[in-house]
């Protein structure tokens, strides 16, 4: 079967290499010469774990071009943006994939959608542009197959998640799910397409809500004096409570996105819209940690670690720092940032120590694994300040190193500073700030850490 991939990016490149492996004939279309020419001279574009050997074992039956072709099947992988000011989708991409391919397409073809896009875009104006070619729905077919992978775990997530594929008739449904069959071992559930538009939004929804919870949950938490990283760990020991983490806010190309697009067409959704508000408000809420600790300090200097939009990824679509870094900037604050994975970003990219160098606070705004295991005694700071928003760091290692810890949700006594805290002027804060609480513990009782490891009492 020979199949057109339109949209070699974070996920149309891995479709379109893993349906070559498995013995499609793949022409990969990308509007950018630059990508085109990467993957023709065997060079991939972006890095994602195990995506070398994956276009190894793909190359023979892959090729990439600026302009689709005939086939036997078209998919389209391309970005739907979100128009910041309106807060509506942008389908130009979408629209642009569909009239390249109408050209080519012929009567028995199958058209798969798996970009995101708002509850009826696929009737109301993939399809319609498609028919320009001259045949009608029905006697092409056509499936929309939203995709589930996460950045970091795409190659496995693609093979084994399960799919939903939504087609607009039994035969569009049908030909979709064979075609996934042939590299998906994941369950494959079948739809029409509306719910599976509809789906995929629900699912990144579902996500961005409960994660405005447990940034509430911080935020509530540090007014109540709990520890919200051991609060939650304890409350998800309950079999049917599963809560996020908190964290600087929501990046990535999709949850930060996905809930705009399931309500920009309703009066009626709330909590929805309300979510999205309280995760965007994250890296203001941060910024008035950093405020109440920075105040007695004159020009002072932030340096951020972690400008990727979460942990282990060189990603910054739609990051929290961007925000962050712009509000601290505003503020007169000078800012550097360190991020151990990220290579291309607007604003310079310093190595830790370098960052940290005459600095007055760290901001843990990512969640690198690689941050755990920070020595503290390297970085030659003015001001020994950190606020960790992921609840990273090894706390007691840094708080050893006379650094005052500032996490994110916690309120608890244990807690090193506090917002409410006076701030000692510069250099004079105690090299173990840690306070005890003098209690005892029956040994069968322990005190958990959200991480696994010991509360640092
Ligand atoms: N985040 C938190 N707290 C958490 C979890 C995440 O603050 O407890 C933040 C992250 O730091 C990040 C953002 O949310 O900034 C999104 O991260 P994520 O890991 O939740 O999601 P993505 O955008 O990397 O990938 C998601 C995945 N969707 C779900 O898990 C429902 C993936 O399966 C989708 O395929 C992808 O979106 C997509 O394309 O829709």
């Amino acid at each position: 079967m020979k199949i057109c991939v339109l949209g070699l990016g974070y996920i149309g490149l891995p479709t379109a290499l893993l349906l070559a492996a498995h013995g499609s004939d793949v022409v990969g279309v990308d509007v950018k010469q630059s990508v085109v020419d990467c993957l023709n001279n065997g060079e991939l574009p972006f890095k994602e774990p195990g995506i070398e050997d994956l276009y190894l074992r793909a190359k023979d039956r892959f090729v990439a071009r600026t302009e689709p072709v005939a086939a036997d099947g078209f998919l389209i992988a391309v970005p739907t943006p979100l128009n910041p000011a309106t807060k509506v989708s942008d389908l130009s991409y979408i629209k642009n994939a569909a009239d390249m391919i109408a050209p080519h397409l012929r009567k028995g073809n199958l058209v798969i959608l798996e970009s995101t896009v708002p509850p009826g875009t696929s009737e109301r104006v993939i399809i319609p542009r498609l028919e320009k070619s001259g045949v009608a729905i029905g006697d092409f077919l056509y499936a929309h197959c939203p995709e589930r992978a996460i950045p970091g775990r795409t190659l496995e997530e693609m093979v084994s998640n399960s799919r939903v594929i939504g087609g607009y008739d039994r035969d569009s449904t049908d030909q979709a799910t064979f075609i996934y069959q042939t590299f998906v071992r994941g369950e494959i559930y079948q739809t029409d397409t509306r719910t599976a538009e509809f789906v995929k939004l629900m699912e990144n929804t579902c996500r961005d809500v409960n994660i405005a919870l447990a940034n509430e949950f911080a935020k509530l938490a540090e007014e109540c004096g709990v520890n919200v990283w051991e609060a939650i760990t304890l409350a998800n020991k309950h079999p049917r409570v599963s809560i996020l983490n908190p964290g600087p806010g929501v990046g990535g190309h999709c949850i930060a996105i996905d809930p705009w697009f399931l309500t920009e067409n309703s009066t009626r959704c709330r909590m929805v819209s309300t979510a999205r508000e309280i995760n965007d408000l994250m890296p203001n809420y941060v910024l008035q940690i950093a405020r109440n600790l920075l105040h007695e300090i004159k020009n002072p200097v932030i340096s951020i670690f972690g400008v990727a939009y979460k942990g282990n990824i060189d990603d910054t679509r739609e990051s929290p720092a961007f925000k962050f870094i712009q509000l601290a900037e505003n503020e007169g604050y000078t800012v550097r940032c360190h991020d151990p994975y990220v290579r291309e970003f607007p604003h310079p990219l310093m190595d830790m120590v370098e960052a940290a160098a005459g600095s007055d606070l760290i901001v843990v705004l990512a969640d690198h694994d690689l941050f755990q295991t920070i020595d503290p005694a390297r970085l030659r700071m003015r001001t020994k300040f950190v606020i960790d928003t992921r609840n990273i760091l090894d706390h007691e290692r840094w708080i050893n190193q006379g650094f005052a810890v500032r996490v994110l949700g916690d309120g608890s006594l244990v807690h090193p500073v506090s917002l409410e805290e006076s701030i000692p002027s510069m250099g004079q804060y105690p090299t173990n700030s840690a306070r005890p609480i003098p209690i005892s513990l029956p040994s069968s009782i322990s005190l958990l850490s959200p991480d696994g490891r010991e509360r640092y009492l």
